[in-house]
């Protein structure tokens, strides 16, 4: 079977790499089934809030899963996938806000302001992985769309609509928006790391953590985190 490692590949004690992402995919799995699980037990206004949470741990899952046997086949960074993840679960955190601040009367203007924002950042981040262009170049443009995103969280449209809908919503939207300033902020790091060859942060290589290991976690805070929060707002706003 060409495939096997897919399943059943042994990891070594040493290769950390391959152990975040196998404990990523169960970790993912398992969060999937817990919001996937509650949605029923939620009331009705973050019932919606609590199903995109289990979709966006379900996506990474599937990704997850699908990057651990990659990496354990071939020692190499699943880049491409860990975009077209990120391009799928990102939005669906816009979307998140969204749901929030719907009830203060948010516009599907504003869910698309942050999606073309998250696109970009993301799109540009990928290039600068990929070898497509210069990665300062492009890690320059993607940090730009990612400020733009904090701005429109922190003091933006999505900031003066949940102030506007008074304590519950705006305290909703920080608690979120810290995910998006502090949470977000892991990837570049990883980004450093993973193109330093070469660039004029090369040093970056010696501070001795692997690219995917800083994504992985990112990504478990940034994923399921944002969802235990999400879930704990429901059960507090009940
Ligand atoms: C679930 C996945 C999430 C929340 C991924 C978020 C990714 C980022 C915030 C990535 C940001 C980047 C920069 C700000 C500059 C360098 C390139 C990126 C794409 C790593």
């Amino acid at each position: 079977m060409v495939h096997l490692s897919l399943m059943s590949a042994a990891i070594a004690k040493t290769d950390y790499v391959s152990f975040t992402f196998f404990v990523g995919t169960m970790a993912m799995m398992a969060a999937a089934v817990f919001f996937f699980m509650e949605v029923g037990n939620t009331s009705k206004e973050w019932r919606t809030s609590v199903l995109v949470s289990g979709l966006i741990t379900f996506i990474a899952a599937v990704h997850y899963y699908y990057m651990r046997g990659y990496y354990a086949e071939t020692q190499d960074s699943p880049t491409f996938f860990r975009y077209v993840d990120w391009l799928l679960t990102v939005p669906l955190m816009c979307v998140e806000f969204y749901l929030i601040t719907k009830k203060a009367g948010g516009t599907i203007g504003i869910l698309w302001k942050m999606i073309l924002g998250s696109v970009v950042m993301l799109v540009t981040g990928y290039m600068g992985e990929a070898g497509l262009g210069n990665p300062t170049i492009w890690g320059t443009v993607s940090a730009i769309a990612y400020f733009y995103i904090v701005y429109e969280v922190w003091l933006g449209d999505v900031k003066k609509l949940a102030t506007s809908a008074g304590s519950a919503v705006a305290s909703a939207n920080s608690a979120l928006g810290w995910f998006v300033l502090v949470g977000w902020a892991i990837y570049p790091l990883g980004y450093l790391i993973g193109t330093a060859d070469g660039q004029w942060y090369a040093s970056f290589k010696n501070i001795g953590l692997d690219m995917d290991v800083i994504y992985n976690i990112g990504d478990a805070v940034n994923k399921i985190g944002f969802g235990l929060v999400i879930y704990s707002l429901s059960r507090k706003a009940a």
